[in-house]
């Protein structure tokens, strides 16, 4: 199945590090058009929460296609034995379409296929071993994979000076233009949204520590225009940090990613996180981004945010800020309509300009 994504020019297959981030980047891809996720079911828990707090409550069209191992004697594993058993209840908790192929058919497959609905999530439950004869495709690995991406910058971090959440918000607002900007769960998404909503802010108030990856995926599905700031918080970047090698990997020029790091879980009563020994900026350019920084060494927020936006990406810019919580009000758009007042302004500025922005 990979291979024959790969080898075709109507799919964009990206290898995610764990299944909560491959239902991340698929939910930022499904905002412009079905996506599918393909997982072994010992992933299963870890993408539950994207599907629960993202993909279900947006509305967005993603299929997630689930080896099936542990399901019958010969394939009893004691590793595999009690996740065979909760796979077909947890999918049925999901309250999802869904259907089974276990047979090794095309048609069969075709048929389970057809069954599904392709603008919602739902779910293709396959037996782990399927085989057919049909076009025979060259091996996965033989396909180049994108150019790694060189070091433009190795900065050494600076450890004085603390911003101000707030004037950091407002100075990266006042600098996006035609952006997408993707938003963290918790006060970072509650703050943008009374600074400066718009149509292309995306606030994640669900799914914790997908945020990098759901902006991959609409940077992918849009290839890279308009491009994407991500907003970040130390908590949810420090939940998936295998995302940061996707993003060095597969981010376009324009994918800018700022951490703020209150070296706090601010949003849930300012429990202490464990970044204070973290250096984000050389996370990511270890990871592979062009290039990242630490707010301090640029002297002002001003500079620190100009210096993002010129930069070529995928970028990432840490920015240390003093622990602040404010009564800001929640974000009163559901999902849904974040999403769909997001897929209309991408299609309509890109029917004005013909595909290029
Ligand atoms: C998977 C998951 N775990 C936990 C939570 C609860 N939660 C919501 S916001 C938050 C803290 C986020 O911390 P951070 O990303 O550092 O941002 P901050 O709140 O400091 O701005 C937590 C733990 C959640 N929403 N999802």
């Amino acid at each position: 199945l990979i291979a024959a994504w790969r080898a075709s020019d109507r799919w964009y297959h990206i290898p995610a590090v764990n299944e909560a981030e491959a239902i991340g980047v698929a939910a930022g891809a499904s905002v412009r058009q079905r996506s599918f996720v393909y997982l072994q079911n010992s992933g299963i828990g870890y993408a539950l929460d994207g599907l629960t707090s993202l993909v279900m409550p947006a509305d967005l069209p993603v299929t997630v296609l689930i080896s099936h191992r542990g399901l019958t004697s010969s394939d009893a594993l004691p590793q595999h034995t009690v996740a065979g058993q909760l796979t077909m209840p947890v999918i049925k908790a999901l309250d999802v379409p869904y259907a089974t192929c276990y047979a090794s058919s095309r048609a069969a497959f075709n048929r389970a296929v057809d069954t599904l609905p392709v603008d919602r999530l739902s779910v293709l439950v396959l037996a782990p071993d399927l085989k057919w004869q049909g076009r025979v495709y060259p091996s996965a690995q033989s396909h180049a994979l994108p150019p790694r991406n060189s070091v433009a910058s190795s900065p050494t971090p600076s450890a004085s000076g603390r911003f101000e959440q707030g004037d950091v918000l407002a100075t990266i607002l006042k600098r996006v233009s035609n952006q997408v900007v993707v938003t963290s769960t918790g006060y970072l998404s509650r703050q943008v949204f009374a600074l400066r909503d718009r149509v292309r802010n995306v606030y994640l108030t669900g799914s914790m520590g997908l945020t990098a990856s759901f902006a991959l995926g609409v940077d992918s599905a849009y290839e890279g225009m308009p491009g994407v700031v991500v907003i970040d918080g130390d908590g949810s970047a420090l939940m998936h940090l295998g995302s940061l090698a996707t993003v060095a990997t597969f981010g376009g020029s324009r994918y800018k990613h700022v951490v703020i790091d209150n070296n706090a879980y601010a949003s849930t009563g300012g429990q202490p996180s464990s970044s204070g020994s973290v250096s984000f900026s050389q996370l990511a350019i270890a990871a592979g981004y062009r290039a990242a920084a630490n707010a301090a060494e640029f002297g002002s927020i001003d500079r620190a945010v100009e210096w993002l936006f010129g930069v070529t990406g995928p970028a990432l810019l840490e920015v240390d800020v003093a622990l602040a919580t404010s009564d800001v009000p929640r974000v009163n758009i559901n999902p849904s309509d974040r999403v769909r007042r997001l897929r209309r302004s991408l299609q309509r500025k890109r029917r004005i300009a013909g595909g290029v922005e």
